[in-house]
């Protein structure tokens, strides 16, 4: 059968109707993907796995809560969405809302989102309002706005994203067959540890598993309010996705590490490139900085034991690599070699360097 989407998926499980119209591109069913070569690199007895969110159709994992948020606008009658965005959401608001036949607009700071995330929210043909602002200001502003005008928000303080984004607990579930011993994310807003928390003790709770991951939420060391325990006025990081300093699901990721048992910690924008690149190089996969925060983590917690060997451990990698790629070049941008368009330079280039 052609798999067409969260919706249609997880319709049992979610606030939909038969009646309801539903507005997909045929987002979820991502591939776990096992490590092979970093557990050796690092020398640990550890099942590290990978959920590629940035397969996504726009490329993000924010692609499962917006074809929720968009399908229930619609059904409510909206004609128009709205968000803040450190980027992701608003590629995804943009293109679902062009797929509805609805407007977009989209909040973004100017000069602190990347070039992908950028092309898409124009491509796809959102109103974009750039604010002297931070994510939090756009944030605040549009709680505010939406009070004088007709649109709906469809940040993740819409229920809607997080009822989405919780299929990706289910998934990976289905896809162990097990629920793994510790998941490990991003956090920005706190959207998506939340969601990932209400998929897997929803599914422990219906009988499909017996227990549920301990849930780990790394955040950039510049923009981490969760370790400071208290807001961040002038969050600061590479990783722009996740350039939060007031998160919006504060008390429910709190919840979340609570009744997990799990914890907060944070990754220097070092260790978070230094992390993005051991992916690239040592295992073929390409994700934004935001999403190798939970590889830096992980992997710092697997070395220093906090992680003990024989545990399965779940990785998201939330957005794809191709986001943002000035920062992926001005990482390498050295190791280019130029020549001249003759054989024996081509020829002295391969032997050199093999
Ligand atoms: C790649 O797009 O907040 O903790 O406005 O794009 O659920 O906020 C993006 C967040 C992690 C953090 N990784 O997730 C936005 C936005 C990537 C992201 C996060 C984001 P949350």
């Amino acid at each position: 059968m052609r798999y067409t989407g969260i919706i249609e998926n997880y319709k049992d499980r979610l606030p939909v109707s038969e009646s309801t119209r539903i507005i997909s591109l045929g987002e979820g069913n991502t591939p776990l993907i096992r490590l092979d070569n970093i557990p050796r690199e690092i020398e640990k007895a550890v099942d590290i796995y990978i959920k590629y969110e940035g397969l996504n159709p726009t490329g993000s994992f924010k692609d499962r809560g917006m074809t929720m948020a968009v399908t229930k606008a619609v059904e409510s009658g909206s004609k128009a969405i709205i968000c803040a965005s450190t980027g992701n959401t608003s590629a995804a608001a943009a293109a679902y809302a062009a797929r509805a036949g609805i407007k977009a607009f989209v909040l973004i700071p100017e000069g602190k989102i990347a070039l992908g995330k950028l092309a898409q929210a124009m491509i796809h043909g959102a109103v974009i309002i750039q604010i002297k602002g931070n994510f939090d200001d756009g944030m605040r502003l549009v709680k505010e706005v939406a009070e004088h005008a007709p649109v709906s928000i469809v940040n993740s303080i819409n229920p809607y994203r997080l009822q989405g984004q919780k299929t990706a607990a289910f998934e990976i579930i289905e896809q162990l067959g097990f629920a793994p011993d510790y998941h490990c994310l991003p956090v920005g807003n706190a959207g998506n540890i939340s969601a990932h928390w209400m998929g897997y003790t929803e599914y422990k709770d219906y009988g499909k598993v017996n227990n549920t991951p301990r849930m780990v939420g790394y955040q950039a060391a510049g923009a981490a309010p969760f370790i400071k325990g208290s807001m961040v006025d002038k969050p600061d990081t590479i990783a722009t996705a996740i350039r939060i300093g007031h998160p919006q699901s504060w008390d429910l990721a709190w919840n979340a590490q609570k009744e997990s048992d799990g914890w907060f910690d944070s990754c220097t924008d070092d260790e978070i490139l230094e992390a993005q690149k051991l992916l690239t190089e040592k295992e073929g996969i390409f994700c934004e900085p935001a999403s190798a925060t939970s590889i830096a983590g992980a992997v710092r917690d697997i070395k220093n034991g906090k992680i003990p060997e024989g545990s399965k451990v779940v990785c998201t990698l939330t957005g794809h690599g191709l986001k943002d790629p000035d920062t992926a070049i001005s990482q390498c941008s050295s190791d280019m070699i130029n020549i001249n368009p003759i054989m024996e330079e081509v020829r002295d280039a391969i032997i050199n360097n093999m």
